[in-house]
């Protein structure tokens, strides 16, 4: 599938200093792997409704993880994928009475449009679930061989032939765990069993599904029902893949193994990076990825954004009412990406004075001050992507240009004003 377009990321004289990341499994800070070469794959949009805040910041997180990689100098995979045919996308478009493949498509174009406005840099791979049928099939037809995945009988109005992972023969036991990295069921999100049925019954899991080996062997392959798209599934029959499979494949396909970042919302951590990782390693005996990181939540009234509550401040409403995009992605930035936050008019008013403050203060910027500023602004975002305090720096840095009295020079607001485009993504 067509990524969207991407603005060119200035390049900064000097170097970004070590980057660190939080860590969701452990729970902690960890330094990212250095080398030329990083990947990344962040879980993308169903495509069922417009790109609201919470995706957007999610989205915007992760950029800033991609511009300080290439602004230490690496060569960066991102993959991202399209959940593009799924329950909620069919369940909307029967609503609607429109072809879910329309909706699908409607819906990604419009999100690739807010990206490119929020000037998010566009992934190397950007994948759909449906382009990926083909690639998903042999890899559960592989777990079913391996022992990891076994078929379930209809009862219940469900027909024969879903195919589940086997979370109890894929997760290490005392034998297996001596394999380096091997997976086993809590390894990403660190829950108990007792603390993942409930989250994996709200999250589309199905624990209850009569025939089961383990209530959270997670769906791998639905077959055909009527009335619901289908694809050969070779020996698996007609059918449609799990959600879980299609991020592992996607990922495997295109990214090293294993890639340096895993990203999503927090709302992803379990089960579907959970599961994700089991079914990785399940098939490469490799860990999926070095490292998970899980962006906070946005809300709106102390609540959730979600496309199922309709609670949702959209990116596409608020720029044709005419806000700049910039603002809207400074609004963001206010926030640090691990905490759960949630959507006012005063952030958006104050993200808009604050723009055209700094852009005041890069017309009178005080000479010699630009090369500190550049380099407080990467301390802030090497220690786990810290925004708001780069965004402080600034802050410091405009009052001071803007109190006056001090000779401006060309050379130090040019280089503000490319060091806030390639290090946050906001044009001056
Ligand atoms: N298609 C799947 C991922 S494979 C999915 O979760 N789609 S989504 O449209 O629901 O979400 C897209 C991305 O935005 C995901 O990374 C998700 O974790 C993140 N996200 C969803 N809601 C919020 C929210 N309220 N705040 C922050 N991030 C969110
Ligand atoms: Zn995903």
């Amino acid at each position: 599938m067509k990524t969207w377009k991407s603005r060119p990321v200035p390049e900064l004289p000097g170097t970004m200093p070590k980057l660190f990341l939080h860590e969701t499994s452990a729970n902690r800070l960890a330094a990212l792997p250095d080398g030329d070469q990083a990947s990344m794959y962040v879980c993308g949009i169903t495509p069922y409704d417009a790109t609201h805040m919470g995706h957007a910041a999610t989205y915007v997180a992760f950029d800033l993880l991609n511009r300080a990689w290439l602004d230490a100098g690496r060569s960066v995979s991102y993959v991202q994928n399209v959940t593009d045919v799924d329950d909620p996308l069919l369940e909307r478009a029967a609503r609607d009475g429109v072809d879910w493949r329309e909706l699908a498509a409607e819906q990604t174009a419009l999100f690739h449009e807010d990206m490119e406005a929020l000037n998010v840099v566009g992934p190397t791979h950007y994948i759909g679930a449906v382009e990926a049928i083909g690639w998903i099939v042999p890899r559960i037809e592989a777990l079913v061989e391996a022992g990891m995945a076994y078929p379930v009988s209809g009862s219940g109005g469900e027909p024969d032939g879903d195919i589940y992972f086997s979370v109890e023969a894929a997760s290490a036991t005392s034998d297996r765990g001596g394999i380096d990295g091997a997976w086993w069921l809590g390894q990403v999100s660190g829950l108990s069993e007792s603390e993942m049925l409930p989250v994996f019954a709200e999250r589309g899991g199905d624990p209850a599904r009569a025939g089961k080996k383990h209530p959270l062997d997670a769906l791998l392959w639905r077959v055909a029902r009527d009335g619901e798209p289908q694809w050969d599934g070779g020996s698996l029959g007609a059918g449609r893949p799990g959600w879980h499979i299609e991020c592992t494949v996607i990922a495997q396909r295109f990214l090293p193994e294993p890639f340096t970042v895993q990203g999503g919302g927090s709302d992803l951590v379990f089960p579907h990076h959970e599961m994700g990782a089991g079914h990785a390693f399940a098939l490469s005996h490799v860990p999926m990825a070095q490292h998970y990181a899980h962006t906070g939540m946005v809300g709106l009234d102390g609540e959730k954004m979600s496309k199922s509550k309709g609670n949702l401040v959209l990116v596409s409403k608020l720029r044709a009412d005419g806000v700049e995009p910039a603002a809207i992605r400074l609004a963001i930035l206010a926030n640090h990406y691990r905490s759960d936050w949630s959507w006012t008019g005063a952030l958006l008013a104050n993200a808009q004075q604050q723009l055209a403050d700094w852009r005041r203060a890069a017309e009178n910027a005080p000479a010699g001050t630009a090369t500190a500023l550049v380099a407080e602004m990467r301390a802030a975002l090497a220690d786990d992507l810290d925004a708001p305090r780069a965004l402080a720096a600034v802050d410091l840095w405009a009052r001071q240009a803007r109190s006056g009295g001090q000779d401006c020079s060309q050379r130090d607001a040019a280089l503000v004003s490319d060091a806030v485009e390639a290090l946050l993504g906001v044009e001056l």
